[in-house]
């Protein structure tokens, strides 16, 4: 090879080496941060996406995540929710602020493996998570979860299937490079008076069971050292607000110039959800995370966007309220929590730079619409 095909090969093999093999487990349901955290995972070049687990058992919820995976030319991406599944909508009875928007991304923008009134025919999570871990390389999968606990505490449970003679917890352990959960108080959860109240993806569906994985994670004789455990802490994404770009783009308000087909699921998600206002990043920090790691993607500059809060210890879960508090433990060297490096605006200006381009400004993206239709008013990128 001549030394400029040789170095175009170099790059080319470490840029198929650096995907990483991804897994999103998701309560897409009841805050729109979930549709960012899948924009990111489904639009960036550096993620192998097989597959997403629903924690949520509405039907919507499985539906709008087709339509957004397919939206983005990833329809082949297997999506998995637990049963029975129901045909609940999300309804703010905190605020009376917010609205509900997976059935209607589900509605609009119907399509992928399941097109709307196809929920049923969405995967069991836990059989799809034996699978996709049983076929992928050992010590090869990130797993995010950006939602409850329950799925996961499911699968470390389960035993061997037709797709892996394995229990489940030895299958993650073999298979997993890195466990990224959202969730939590970092180093504890403050309580004040008697009002203890956990994390919303710990305490908000079976506290009991976030307690059962996330304390499972310390047995040392099922966990070798080098699978990591990275906490995203509700702190990380709070001030973070995003999506606005998003949302004056790709959906803006009814009247607007825009045309319906440069609508952009996630886009009218943000909108229909937080009625045109930005939102927290919780769950997409953690996605970033999980595939750009500390350095976060190269718009985040120099010094990286996050580091770790601690150099020990491990999590540990209240069954009873989903409370946590960090235990230092100098003998335990491979679970951390993060922190941002930088400020709150510039986290956010990282989050929207990536909706943007990710929606924008993929390099031959599949997605159906802008296919069709060959044009894109808004989009600022040639390639398109
Ligand atoms: C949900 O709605 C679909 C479509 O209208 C219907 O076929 C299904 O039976 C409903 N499921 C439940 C649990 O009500
Ligand atoms: C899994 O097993 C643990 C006990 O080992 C139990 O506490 C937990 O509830 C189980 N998870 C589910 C989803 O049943
Ligand atoms: C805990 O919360 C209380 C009330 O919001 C606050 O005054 C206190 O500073 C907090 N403590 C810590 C350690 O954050
Ligand atoms: C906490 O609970 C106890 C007993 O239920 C009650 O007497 C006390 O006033 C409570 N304290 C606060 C700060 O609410
Ligand atoms: C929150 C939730 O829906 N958890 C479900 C996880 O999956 C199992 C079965 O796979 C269900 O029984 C749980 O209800």
């Amino acid at each position: 090879m001549k030394p400029f095909a040789i170095a175009l090969h170099l790059i080319i093999s470490t840029v198929v080496l650096a995907k990483k093999n991804l897994i999103i487990d998701t309560d897409l349901f009841s805050d729109v941060d979930d549709a960012g955290a899948l924009l990111i995972a489904t639009t960036s070049p550096n993620v192998n996406l097989l597959a997403v687990s629903i924690n949520y058992p509405s039907s919507y919820s499985a539906l709008a995540a087709s339509a957004i995976l397919a939206h983005y030319g990833k329809a082949h991406v297997p999506i998995g929710i637990p049963r029975p599944l129901t045909n609940t909508t999300f309804f703010d009875s905190w605020s009376f602020t917010l609205g509900e928007y997976t059935s209607k991304v589900a509605y609009h923008f119907s399509g992928g493996s399941l097109p709307w009134g196809r929920a049923e025919d969405a995967w069991d999570p836990v059989a799809l998570y034996r699978k996709v871990l049983a076929e992928a390389d050992d010590g090869s999968v990130t797993i995010v979860s950006i939602g409850f606990l329950d799925n996961l505490s499911v699968l470390l449970n389960s035993t061997a299937d037709a797709h892996s003679p394995l229990p489940g917890r030895t299958l993650l352990a073999r298979k997993l490079s890195e466990l990224v959960i959202m969730g939590g108080s970092f180093p504890f959860t403050n309580s004040t008076g008697n009002s203890s109240t956990g994390s919303w993806n710990f305490a908000g569906s079976d506290p009991a069971l976030a307690a059962h994985v996330v304390n499972d994670l310390t047995d040392r004789s099922s966990w070798p050292p080098r699978v990591r455990v990275v906490y995203v802490g509700d702190d990380v994404g709070a001030r973070v607000l995003t999506g606005g770009p998003l949302i004056s783009a790709a959906a803006a308000a009814p009247g607007s110039q825009l045309k319906d087909e440069d609508r952009d699921p996630v886009g009218m998600a943000y909108a229909w959800y937080g009625y045109y206002t930005p939102r927290p990043s919780w769950d997409p920090l953690a996605v970033v995370y999980a595939i750009h790691g500390l350095e976060g993607p190269e718009e985040s500059g120099e010094s990286g966007l996050f580091e770790f809060g601690n150099h020990c210890g491990y999590n540990r879960v209240d069954r009873r309220d989903g409370t946590n508090r960090w235990v230092w433990d100098e003998g335990v060297r491979n679970q951390f929590f993060l922190r941002l490096k930088v400020a709150d605006e510039r986290a956010a200006e990282v989050v929207d730079d990536l909706f943007m381009k990710g929606t924008f400004g993929t390099v031959g993206r599949e997605g159906k619409q802008r296919q069709e239709t060959g044009r894109c008013n808004l989009c600022g990128h040639e390639e398109l």
